[in-house]
């Protein structure tokens, strides 16, 4: 059956979008026609000199804004490209239509234009936006999408194509919302997350040109040789802070070592391309697989170059992070978040900063390179606290390639923060809850927290005397071709 996927801003803009290249990959296992379309790169593409900005990092904020959408970019700009995308869907002539929405209005928009040009085709969302955890709030079905799919969507879209072609009809598979007869959001249950990752296929690109991607750097597109892989889902920790571990639900799981590398030779001859980004929460939840990916890499004599999150970890030894160097792993970003014991205990770290500090030397001086993020204002944070993380910020400088990235607490929704504020001593402002909260005693509140990032941000920029860019946090040394 012909199916069209299709991605919106906002993603990165250095690779393809993984969850199209994975979810097109099972299709056709199954012998189903795909046709991927990336309209987050070509958006960035065709954004013109004012617009390519806002695919910077640290612009990302401008995108869940709805007021900004609908007075700015809407008119300016995805009004024009989203007629053009229509045209390119309808001429593939599908019979059902996939997006991957995040919380930008550019898929709820592309949805409306298609369902006034192809009224009978119908369209099926999912990606981050449509997690159960916003309980319907932030993606539902509507008059323009047919079934919300929440959480890995790689079989039940395997599922509603093949039903839907059995069945001539949209059927609720497991995983989905829809609205019955009366209007209502009905959800048909969680769908049990892959717990054998081996057993998905080796994610599919051949649709997305690779020279369009790269870094978006003073309203240019410098191309970056890089594509996304996905070696495990969810996290081993259960930070109370974290919204990402829920997203990702289940328990962690892990591709073997021996699958991940036969997955990364392959796309390597494919694509000639040896660097690749891991987009996961942590790439060392197992760091017996890790370790055993490296071992086949480094026994391959492949040169494959890879980079990723890690969780702070006392495995992390010298000795395995020179074999990690070895089999290719050229950097690692840790959500270090704290260097005070007693906030690393009350966020539910799970490391304190001795082992921190002794995990971040180990990685420095076996050769790989260590970016971190830093959160400031958690609960119960004292300005002591504060300091405590500052100072070994300072003092660990030498072994941090990249400027720290520096966030205030947020109690985003799904976090458990969020879900239990009166556990943590916080009330939420119902206006903007995940932003601004206080603390019963009224001490740290949203103007504090803004005002300690301000000024860790600005020790952290004389200090490592660099121009203040998010987008090197997440893209160290990239390889430019
Ligand atoms: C790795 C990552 C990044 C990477 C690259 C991601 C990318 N592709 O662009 C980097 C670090 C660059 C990044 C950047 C940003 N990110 Co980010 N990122 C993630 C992370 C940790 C994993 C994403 C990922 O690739 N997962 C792997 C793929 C396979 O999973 P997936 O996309 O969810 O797809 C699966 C399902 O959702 C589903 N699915 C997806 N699409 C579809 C479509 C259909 C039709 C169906 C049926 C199913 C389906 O099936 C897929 C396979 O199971 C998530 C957190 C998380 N836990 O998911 C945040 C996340 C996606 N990021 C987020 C945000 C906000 C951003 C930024 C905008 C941050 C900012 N600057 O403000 C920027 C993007 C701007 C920019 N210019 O870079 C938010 C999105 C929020 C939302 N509700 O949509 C998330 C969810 C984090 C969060 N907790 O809020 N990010
Ligand atoms: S280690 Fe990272 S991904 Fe895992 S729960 Fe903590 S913050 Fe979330």
């Amino acid at each position: 059956m012909k199916v069209v996927l299709c991605s919106v801003p906002i993603l990165t803009t250095q690779f393809p979008p993984i969850s199209l290249a994975i979810l097109s990959s099972e299709l056709r296992s199954r012998g189903h026609s795909v046709k991927c379309f990336d309209f987050n790169i070509d958006a960035c593409h065709k954004a013109g000199k004012h617009f390519t900005k806002y695919w910077e990092y640290q612009n990302g904020g401008y995108w869940h804004d709805a007021n900004h959408y609908n007075n700015v970019l809407r008119p300016e700009l995805f009004n024009r490209l989203i007629s053009e995308w229509v045209e390119l869907i309808s001429k593939e002539e599908p019979l059902l239509i996939g997006i991957s929405i995040n919380n930008s209005q550019v898929g709820t928009h592309l949805a409306q234009a298609l369902k006034h040009r192809l009224p009978h085709v119908p369209i099926v969302a999912g990606g981050p936006q449509c997690s159960i955890i916003y309980k319907h709030a932030a993606a539902r079905p509507s008059s323009w999408f047919d079934l919300i799919v929440s959480g890995e969507g790689d079989y039940t879209l395997v599922d509603i194509v093949e039903s839907f072609e059995a069945q001539g009809k949209l059927v609720p598979v497991i995983g989905t919302s829809y609205k019955d007869k009366h209007g209502q959001i009905k959800y048909t249950g969680n769908r049990p997350p892959v717990i054998h990752l081996d057993s998905l296929h080796c994610p599919d690109f051949s649709d997305f040109d690779l020279n369009l991607y790269g870094d978006v750097v003073n309203d240019k597109i410098i191309h970056v040789k890089m594509l996304p892989y996905q070696t495990s889902r969810g996290c081993v920790a259960t930070c109370h802070f974290c919204a990402d571990r829920h997203l990702q639900e289940g328990v962690f799981r892990q591709k073997t070592g021996k699958k991940i590398a036969e997955d990364l030779i392959y796309l390597k001859n494919q694509f000639n391309n040896y660097d690749f980004c891991f987009v996961e929460l942590i790439s060392n939840g197992n760091h017996r697989k890790l370790m055993e990916l490296a071992k086949v890499l480094y026994e391959e004599k492949e040169t494959i170059s890879f980079w990723g999150h890690m969780r702070i970890s006392s495995k992390l030894t010298l000795e395995d992070g020179i074999v990690l160097r070895k089999s290719g792993l050229r950097h690692v970003t840790f959500g270090l978040e704290s260097a005070s014991d007693s906030v690393l205990k009350k966020m539910r770290k799970g490391y304190n900063s001795k082992i921190a500090s002794n995990c971040i030397k180990n990685v420095h001086n076996a050769g790989i390179t260590i970016s971190i993020n830093i959160i400031v204002g958690y609960p119960d944070e004292t300005i002591f606290n504060f300091l405590e993380t500052l100072w070994f910020v300072i003092r660990h400088r030498r072994y941090l390639t990249s400027i720290p990235s520096v966030c205030d607490c947020n109690a985003s929704p799904g976090t458990d923060l969020f879900n239990e504020p009166d556990k943590f001593g916080i009330i939420l402002n119902p206006n903007n809850p995940s932003v601004d909260w206080i603390t019963k005693d009224g001490k740290n509140t949203l103007k504090r927290r803004l005002v300690l990032k301000k000024i860790m941000s600005l020790v952290f920029y004389h200090i490592f005397n660099l121009k203040f860019s998010g987008a090197r946090v997440f893209n160290p040394n990239p390889l430019r071709v």
